[in-house]
């Protein structure tokens, strides 16, 4: 073997064996997950498998639109006391039934359900436990705006036994996978195994019988830009947000003339796949802070199977994830559907939000009525 030099072994770029555009998620994986113990990586890719061929069917569902019955109430309320839409319903079947037939799945929790559900047949033996939304932005479905389905996978604790609700109680940094399926003009998957981040999109192409649906490698190592000059947030809250985001929102609405020195643009589509595919696509943030509205409830979004799985996404991308005073993947959770505020995107601006939470006092009154401000103080 020829002696090769540093010049020549530094200009040697690997090549990935996967083709953007051809590669399908199963031959992606297996790539992604060849430095894994095999049957583990088999493991992770048959469960991945199974939700997404869950997700192509509410694709399918939701592309149906009216004519196939997805729109409208349900006339039930989940656990949280919200109306159920029909897509939700038929959403969280789908997701359900897969799962209940995957022999890696010991147990899943849905949005829609007040208690976890324990497969059946691998409740004991199961290694994973899955976490999702079945239907975000639900809000959105007759509006034929953007919607989707957020998941992630823990590992199961009590192997042998069976999970209960306590072996769902994990933070975030212990998700094996995460990932979202935006139902969009395209359906797109973003999927972490904590190997940085991957798209795939659902090849309409060629008409698959239920279950052979199959997605193709788009992107390869998606990544966030540190700074944005994009920021969403649903401003009609405004008056019921703490300091520190209240600053924040006034300095980027204060554009050029204001502190930051630069103009930003807001985004908010009420789907919060939506939000988050935007900012991995092009960066940004995403903020759904803690507000005064309903003051026992830190926020509006719920953190095992909105606000972790996204954080994890981000953080596997380079962004970040807080609540603006802690890291959204440290959060212990105690109850399956509690909320937490959530900060997401681009890593220096989400930074700086934090910064504002440890210094909240400092310099608010004085931006918030500086002129361009949202709150002109009133003339005498
Ligand atoms: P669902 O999962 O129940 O749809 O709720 C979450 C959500 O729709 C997010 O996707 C979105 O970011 C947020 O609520 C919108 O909230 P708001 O209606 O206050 O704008």
């Amino acid at each position: 073997m020829p002696h090769r030099s540093s010049a020549m072994a530094a200009a040697i770029v690997p090549v990935s064996p996967l083709t953007v555009g051809v590669s399908t998620l199963e031959d992606t994986l297996a790539v992604h997950l060849a430095d894994m113990q095999p049957d583990n990586a088999r493991a992770l890719i048959e469960t991945i498998g199974v939700m997404a061929q869950a997700c192509a069917r509410i694709s399918h569902l939701a592309s149906q639109g009216v004519l196939g019955g997805a729109h409208g109430l349900a006339h039930n309320h989940n656990s949280q006391g919200e109306a159920q839409k029909k897509l939700d319903v038929l959403a969280d079947e789908a997701m359900s039934n897969a799962l209940e037939k995957c022999r890696h799945v010991a147990g899943w929790a849905s949005e829609e359900h007040e208690h976890p559900t324990v497969s059946y047949d691998h409740g004991t033996q199961g290694r994973y436990l899955a976490v999702f939304d079945p239907l975000d932005g639900s809000s959105n479905i007759e509006a034929n705006i953007s919607i989707g389905t957020i998941f992630s996978l823990l590992p199961h604790p009590y192997r042998g036994t069976t999970p209960g609700e306590m072996g769902f109680m994990q933070p975030g940094h212990q998700q094996i996978a995460a990932g979202y399926v935006l139902y969009g003009p395209a359906t797109i998957m973003v999927l972490t195994c904590r190997r940085g981040v991957l798209m795939f999109t659902l090849d309409r192409s060629a008409p698959a019988a239920e279950g052979q649906a199959r997605w193709v490698l788009t992107q390869e190592s998606v990544t966030i830009a540190p700074h944005t000059r994009e920021f969403a947030i649903n401003t009609s809250n405004q008056r019921f947000w703490e300091k520190p985001v209240q600053r924040y929102v006034a300095e980027c609405m204060a554009g050029e003339s204001g502190p930051r020195m630069k103009d930003f643009n807001m985004r908010w589509v009420a789907s919060m796949v939506a939000e988050v595919h935007r900012i991995m696509t092009r960066g940004g943030v995403f903020l759904y802070p803690r507000d005064t509205r309903e003051p026992v409830k830190p926020g509006r979004l719920r953190l095992m199977y909105e606000a972790a799985p996204m954080a994890l996404l981000v953080e596997q991308a380079g962004g970040k994830g807080s609540t603006g005073t802690s890291d959204l993947l440290d959060i212990v959770p105690d109850a399956l559907h509690q909320r937490a505020p959530v900060m997401l995107g681009s890593r220096e601006e989400i930074n700086r939000i934090v910064g504002y939470h440890e210094d909240p006092n400092e310099n608010v009154s004085m931006q918030l009525f500086k002129t361009r401000s949202l709150f002109v103080q009133p003339q005498a």
